[in-house]
């Protein structure tokens, strides 16, 4: 509460915790920025999981990633033995993968304005599903055309602890707890950060059960 506007008749709201967090010069955290988005994104997920549902992928080194995989968008973002890359085409139907819904776009634009990138133009939404146990190794995310768009997460479901490090594998992380609703953007110089997930813990979400799942939102082409 301000000094200038002491809460002399104990009538007003408690003061909510901060709703931006910085966690760098160009990355922040907006505390449950997609929950009034919640409904109409989950609708519209469960129709791009229709069509293009979980799966599995190995990366170049052969291992099977804990984590399960989805896109939509006029990009998607796939691994197998032969690298990392961006396809118009999911590989198990042959077919363009799902058009990024209305909503998708919407969220992950509003949202990249709030944090200070105007103009956000995603055209690939990776969707990662996390059970308990699954996590993310740290990597840097430098798989895409340009590295001048921020990147836009959106994080579902289970809480997770996401670990924001430096510009080398061994730089300290921060870790930073991931809730239901969150949204974290990052670009400019933070963009090729190296980062990751800690294991997801065993846990039940009211609305998403046993999982967590992240959007993340990229301009890829
Ligand atoms: C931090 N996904 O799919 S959010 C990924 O929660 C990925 O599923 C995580 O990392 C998840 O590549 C984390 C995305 C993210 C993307 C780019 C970043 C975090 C970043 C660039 C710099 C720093
Ligand atoms: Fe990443």
């Amino acid at each position: 509460m301000s000094p200038f506007n002491l809460d002399l008749f104990g009538d007003t709201e408690p003061e909510q915790p901060p709703r931006r967090e910085q966690i760098g010069a160009q990355a922040c955290v907006l505390r449950g920025f997609a929950l009034p988005w919640l409904e109409s994104l989950l609708t519209a997920l469960e129709g791009v999981l229709t069509v293009a549902p979980f799966r599995q992928m190995v990366t170049p080194g052969g291992f099977t990633m804990s984590v399960t995989l989805s896109s939509c968008g006029a990009l998607g973002w796939t691994t197998d033995r032969s690298g990392y890359k961006y396809t118009h085409n999911d590989p198990q139907t042959g077919q363009p993968w799902p058009r990024m819904p209305d909503v998708f776009f919407e969220l992950a634009q509003a949202a990249a304005r709030e944090a200070g990138f105007a103009d956000f133009v995603p055209d690939s939404c990776l969707i990662n599903r996390y059970v308990p146990g699954a996590k993310m190794s740290l990597h840097q995310d430098k798989d895409e055309g340009s590295y001048a768009a921020p990147i836009v997460s959106v994080s579902l479901g289970l809480p997770a602890t996401f670990l924001f490090g430096g510009f080398e594998r061994s730089d300290k992380s921060q870790r930073v707890p991931l809730l239901h609703g969150d949204i974290v953007v990052w670009g400019g110089v933070d963009r090729l950060r190296y980062h990751g997930v800690l294991p997801i813990k065993d846990g039940h979400h009211p609305r998403l059960g046993e999982q967590r799942i992240n959007l993340t939102f990229r301009t890829a082409g």
